[in-house]
């Protein structure tokens, strides 16, 4: 059955991979599914037709036969559920890698998208370097942790899962700002799910999105 997913027609980040069709293009390319995309412009995902996806007028969506889906989150989980390749096959293994798709969302993801938002729209009230200071400092709380408990393995949990997938595509959002080579096991760990043919095929897809949009 055809899957088929949405992404920004024109992506703010001029094919930087950090809208979050990227992880989706990543799942399917790990367990080797091919997709169609469906371009969707920002005054399209408000529209009745895209809205009846996704309630919220975002993307990324996902089409299967009668099944549609919203939430990258949950939309990776789909394609690690039904094919092999994302999560372990024995069930403590399955549990402690969802655990970390959770982590890598609710818990590491927050911090890191409000100083990204801050950068945008913030940056010329009075108070920003304050805020973002403090926005950094939450950051740096959950890098710590998370280096600690990486320490000197590859991966979160034994093999890559899923939940380094999410992680990784999570901690790209802080290139350039310096604060991801503070703990130097997280820029090579964010370079090993870069180094994957899966990624590199996933970012290369939107990365060609973005040129065509740009020569037209
Ligand atoms: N929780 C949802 C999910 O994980 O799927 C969030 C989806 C979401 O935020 N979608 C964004 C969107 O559709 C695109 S990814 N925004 C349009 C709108 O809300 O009207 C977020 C994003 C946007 C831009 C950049 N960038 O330019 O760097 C990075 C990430």
């Amino acid at each position: 059955m055809t899957i088929t997913i949405t992404a920004f027609e024109r992506s703010p980040d001029r094919g930087r991979g950090l809208a979050r069709d990227m992880r989706v293009r990543w799942a399917l390319e790990e367990v080797g599914q091919p997709y169609d995309v469906r371009l969707v412009s920002f005054k399209a995902m408000k529209q009745p037709e895209h809205l009846a996806l996704h309630p919220f007028g975002q993307i990324p969506t996902y089409e299967e036969g009668d099944l549609a889906l919203f939430e990258s989150g949950a939309i990776v989980f789909h394609i690690a559920e039904r094919h092999a390749g994302l999560l372990p096959g024995d069930a403590n293994g399955r549990a402690r890698a969802i655990t970390w798709m959770f982590a890598a969302l609710n818990t590491v993801e927050p911090p890191i998208f409000d100083r990204a938002l801050a950068t945008i729209l913030e940056r010329n009230e009075p108070w920003y370097e304050q805020r973002l200071h403090a926005l950094e400092n939450g950051i740096r709380k959950r890098l710590a942790d998370l280096s600690s408990h990486l320490g000197g393995a590859d991966w979160l949990d034994g093999a890559f899962s899923a939940g380094d997938l999410l992680m990784v595509t999570v901690l790209r959002r802080l290139n350039g700002s310096g604060i991801l080579e503070e703990y130097p096991n997280l820029p090579d760990y964010v370079a090993r799910g870069e180094a994957r043919p899966a990624y590199k095929r996933a970012f290369d897809a939107q990365l060609a999105v973005f040129t065509a949009a740009s020569a037209n």
